[in-house]
């Protein structure tokens, strides 16, 4: 029997942040029932309800729903201090919050890659995707699995700038954070301490549905970083009600590569997204680590990403901000933070996120929507005729 006080995870198993906010539903133990998000969904249920075609979206005993794990996680953590993910400590806390926005936004392109680049992932996530989303479409499995493949590949590998010249610096990233985390996870379990903070449930996504099960980068992870591959385990079965540990004190010496590796690549596109914003361009390119992105899609979601990020630190008191500075100076984080002088994104003005209409990380004539996918299958397969003209 369904527990009328749970929540409605609607997701799907092989989503990125889906499985970001169930590590965190399932930590602090907030009772959730999951619903496969089929593609009828996605198209339409979940747009009308929140304003945005994304994955999760959650639907509380009272009806209200939510969209966007970032502002999710923050509304709990107000609703539900006790146990909290995010220190008390506010240089940890921004850490954080800058770790999150990483793996939320910069590690996609590598775990897309991954998934969709190579036959032995593209070939086993197309099928489970088509079986759990489009179970009832009338088509041929085979069929639907080239067209989600096709559609998934363009948008989110050729669309995010992976061609032979980036190929290697987009994995080259994936190999270097694996042996910074193989040092920390060496070191204690999660990335702050005994317990699991908001940084560990950020790197959750794209490290427990995409490389933690994609075939190619498991394989490697469980070759290269065996200790990652054990926190993923730990991090699944975390629980908040039974954990007395703390957070460290301070911040552990082994954190200053990551948050270098971060300057160095997601806080340089923030940059770049947001000028290119700023100047109402659809396209931009971005050299990062001496090598250059071309074509991306400007996202004025990410413009927002960075503007939120300064907002929590304006936030803080001077004594936390002075801190922090001069550790955000020693890892090359400070001068891209604040490069740009004026930050308008524009969306959710009043901060009424998770609750507002929300908005796609992509959008746009470039994006290549779900509707669009399932109408094309239809029109190859029902109508291949008219589809010719
Ligand atoms: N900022 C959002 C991002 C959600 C998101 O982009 N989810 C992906 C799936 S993991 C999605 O729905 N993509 C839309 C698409 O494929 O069209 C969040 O944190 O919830």
């Amino acid at each position: 029997m369904s527990n009328p006080q749970a929540v409605k995870l609607y997701g799907v198993k092989q989503s990125y942040f889906t499985g970001k906010l169930e590590a965190y539903l399932r930590f602090k133990g907030i009772p959730f029932e999951f619903v496969t998000m089929d593609y009828k969904m996605f198209g339409d249920l979940i747009p009308r309800k929140t304003g945005a075609s994304q994955m999760p979206a959650l639907e509380l005993p009272d009806g209200r729903w939510m969209t966007d794990t970032t502002p999710i996680i923050q509304w709990y953590e107000k609703e539900l201090p006790s146990t909290p993910v995010i220190p008390n400590d506010p240089t940890q806390a921004f850490l954080c919050f800058l770790i999150e926005d990483y793996a939320d936004e910069w590690l996609w392109r590598a775990a897309m890659h991954y998934r969709w680049s190579y036959k032995q992932g593209r070939d086993l996530v197309s099928t489970q995707l088509c079986e759990d989303m489009c179970g009832d479409l009338p088509v041929p499995l085979w069929l639907m699995r080239k067209a989600m493949a096709r559609r998934q590949h363009k948008n989110f590998v050729v669309n995010d700038g992976v061609t032979k010249a980036t190929w290697e610096h987009v994995e080259s990233g994936y190999l270097r954070l694996l042996d910074i985390l193989e040092t920390i996870f060496s070191n204690r379990p999660f990335l702050l301490g005994e317990r699991p903070s908001l940084a560990d449930i950020g790197l959750f996504g794209p490290f427990f549905r995409h490389f933690g099960i994609d075939p190619n980068p498991a394989a490697i992870m469980r070759e290269q970083a065996p200790s990652v591959y054990q926190w993923l385990a730990r991090m699944w079965n975390a629980k908040s009600g039974k954990l007395d540990a703390g957070f460290v004190q301070e911040v552990p010496e082994d954190l200053t590569p990551l948050l270098r590796e971060i300057a160095e690549t997601h806080l340089e596109l923030l940059c770049a997204n947001a000028e290119a914003f700023q100047r109402d361009e659809r396209r931009y390119g971005v050299t990062i680590q001496g090598v250059t992105y071309n074509n991306l899609i400007t996202s004025r979601y990410r413009v927002w990403c960075l503007e939120k990020l300064r907002q929590k630190f304006q936030q803080l008191p001077q004594a936390a901000q002075k801190t922090l500075q001069t550790k955000l100076e020693f890892c090359g984080a400070w001068e891209p933070l604040w490069r740009i002088i004026q930050l308008e994104s524009g969306f959710d003005t009043q901060n009424q996120l998770p609750f507002a209409s929300g908005i796609e990380v992509f959008s746009g004539d470039e994006w290549d929507r779900s509707e669009k996918f399932v109408e094309r299958i239809v029109n190859w397969v029902i109508q291949p005729k008219a589809s010719q003209h």
